[in-house]
Order: structure tokens, then sequence, then C-alpha cells
């Protein structure tokens, strides 16, 4: 069993005058927990080739920050049994002399097991709610080589999950966040991020192709505060709210250039990642998807596109050494795809 120090919050029914057993986690800070969760939806929905880097990168942010993760334990007998020593919102802690034992998950081995951990209530809550308690990882990744029968930890089991087996949690605790850059198949609209850009035209008020689709999306609200962002210049971009857009905390509007095959093109669609990614920097994103800009209405040539977008988020990384963040090349059809695989075999 896996005993650990930790404050418990049981939720006591009045009505029924029992323990549910139901812990409610006020949690103090769910920033962390939210990249982390969206980096393993976004590794998720990159299938098996995906590289873990943007979750590892999430994990030791967190780790550096005191993330506390959610761990489903089993109700201590004594609050089973003696349910009016329950309070509301009473807190316990092992000082008090409770019992705390972690709930398993078998290993493909017999006598292993894992524990799992949670990103969030609702994701401990999908198959059937549990006490728990907050913990934080960083405690937990170091205790358990004490367990010996312990194989490691499984994040989210019930949903998009990542299995933390010893080695690879020896990995992590080695490992140095960097930036990475991920090319997905898929609409911006749907990736898990801080920041989401949309390719819009000089009045910010709307259109079609990624523009529309994010103004659909988002809901009226977008629009409203587009109005008064007074237009925006090729070239360069602008911030606003995300609205009804879940999964993104900001939306960051640019202007691509209309091809024309001037050498100036490459230089404004540069401008765009460039500056896009400066806002996210200002406004303290740390991972951002990006559709094709202009490689839909303003007909820009595709591997031309993915060259300058490729090379000037490259630049803009090595411009930011200290910097992490994880960058998502969102391809919605399978050409654009296509035009980033060619263009990195080219470069190697
Ligand atoms: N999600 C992600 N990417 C998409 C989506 C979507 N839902 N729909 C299209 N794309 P475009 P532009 C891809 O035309 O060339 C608008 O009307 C598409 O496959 O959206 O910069 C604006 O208001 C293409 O590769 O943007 C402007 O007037 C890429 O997104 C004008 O279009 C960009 O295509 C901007 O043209």
């Amino acid at each position: 069993m896996n005993t650990t120090n930790a404050k418990v919050l049981f939720l006591y029914d009045e009505s029924t005058n029992e323990c549910s057993g139901i812990m409610e986690i006020v949690m103090e800070e769910t920033r962390y927990l939210l990249d982390l969760e969206r980096a393993i939806f976004n590794w998720c929905c990159g299938g098996e080739k995906a590289a873990p880097d943007s979750v590892f990168n999430a994990i030791v942010n967190g780790m550096n920050n005191d993330m506390q993760v959610i761990v489903p334990i089993k109700t201590p007998e004594i609050l089973q049994e003696n349910p009016e020593k329950v309070k509301a919102e009473e807190t316990f802690s092992s000082a008090d002399d409770l019992p705390i034992n972690f709930r398993h998950v078998n290993s493909f081995e017999e006598e292993r097991y894992f524990i799992p951990i949670f990103t969030s209530q609702e994701e401990l809550n999908r198959v059937e709610p549990s006490s728990s308690i907050n913990q934080s990882l960083k405690d937990l990744f170091k205790a358990v080589y004490n367990w010996e029968n312990c194989d490691g930890y499984i994040i989210n089991p019930w949903g998009q999950k990542v299995v933390l087996p010893k080695q690879i949690i020896n990995m992590i605790l080695e490992y140095k966040p960097k930036s990475h850059i991920n090319f997905v198949k898929g609409s911006v609209v749907d990736m898990h991020v801080s920041a989401i850009v949309n390719a819009a035209n000089q009045s910010l008020l709307g259109g079609g192709g990624v523009d529309g689709a994010i103004h659909r999306a988002a809901g009226p609200e977008l629009l409203k505060e587009c109005q008064t962002l007074n237009g925006c210049n090729t070239g360069e971009a602008k911030i606003t709210g995300a609205y009804n857009i879940d999964y993104a905390d900001y939306i960051i509007h640019t202007v691509g250039p209309v091809y024309s095959g001037n050498p100036r093109d490459a230089e404004l669609l540069a401008d765009c990642y460039t500056n896009s990614l400066d806002l996210a920097l200002e406004n303290g994103c740390n991972s951002i998807a990006f559709p094709g800009i202009s490689t839909g209405v303003y007909s820009y040539p595709l591997d031309e596109a993915a060259e300058v977008s490729l090379m000037s988020v490259v630049d803009w990384l090595n411009n930011h050494p200290e910097t992490v963040m994880n960058i998502y090349f969102c391809c919605f059809r399978d050409a654009e795809l296509s035009a980033y695989t060619k263009l990195i075999k080219r470069i190697g």
C-alpha cells in the first residue's frame, strides 16, 4: 500500500448521514494541469509516431511550479464507519493518523500495478467518482522508487491516457524542456493550445476559409471584439479572446499577403509567423497552432509557403533560446501536410 502525507477534504451528506467519499478539490493553480491536459490531447491526436516532447515540457513545467495532480484513494475506513466524525469540508492530514491508500490499476504482470493520476475532477469522475487527494507530481515521481511492485503512473487512464513507467519517469526527471515543432493533420479550431492563429483579412471582420471557421466556432462576441481593433496591416498580428472556443485562451489574427510572385510576399508571410509568435509570448502563451496562412484564398503556393513558414518559426526559436513554445502547424488538407513532409525530407 502506498501512503503519503496529504490534506484530504471529504464531503459529508447530511441527509443520509454518510460520508460519501467524494472529495471536492479546491485547485489553487490549474494552469499547469490545463497545459498538461492540452499537450496530452494534441499528442494523442498525433498518433503513434508523435513525439512526446510537448507532454514532457508540460510535465516538467508543472513540476517546476509545484503542480498538484489528483490521485484517487480508498475512503479511509475510519471515516466510512464513523461518518459523524466527518464534518462537511473538514480537512484531515496524515498527521491525524488517517491512513491513505492509493487506488491501483493492474499492470500487465501479475501482482504489479500502476497508480492512476488525473489532471481534473472531470477526468477522475469519468468512470465512477472516488475519494481523492491532491498530490505534488514531483513528490509522486520521487516516491515511486519506494514502491517495489509499482510500475509507474497512468495519467487520465479513462480518457486520452499517458502511461509513465519508471524508465520514462527517469527520463522526465532528467528532461530539459525545449521548444518543439509539431505537424498535425486537422483544423486549428480543434487544437488544444494557448493560442490559435487566424488567417484573416485586413478588416479583421471575418471571411471564408479558416477565418470563417474560427468566427463560427468562437461566436458573435469575437466579431464584437474585432470591431474594436481597427483592422490589421498585412504581415502584422492582433490578439483577441477565444470566446466559445473552449480549448484555447486566445486567437491571434494575422493577415497574410495575397500571392503575387514578388519576393516581398515571403517577407510579409514570415512577418505573420514571427509577429504572431511575439504576441503569443507577450501574452504568456506556451503553445500555438498555425493554419497555412495565405495558402487558400490568397493562393500562396503550398511548397513555398511551407518553406517560409518553417524557416521563420525556426529563426524565431533560435532568437528565443530561453523560451519553451510548443508550435503546431495544422494542415487542413493532405496537400499541406505533404508540402511539409517533402520539405523536411529535402532539408533533412
Ligand atoms: N481549419 C484549418 N485550416 C483551414 C480551414 C479550417 N477550418 N479552412 C481552410 N483551411 P484561407 P488565406 C486552410 O483561405 O489564404 C478568408 O476569407 C486552407 O486549406 O482560410 O490566408 C479571410 O477572411 C488553407 O491551406 O486563408 C481572408 O479574406 C489555409 O487554411 C482570406 O480568406 C488558409 O486558407 C485569407 O486567405
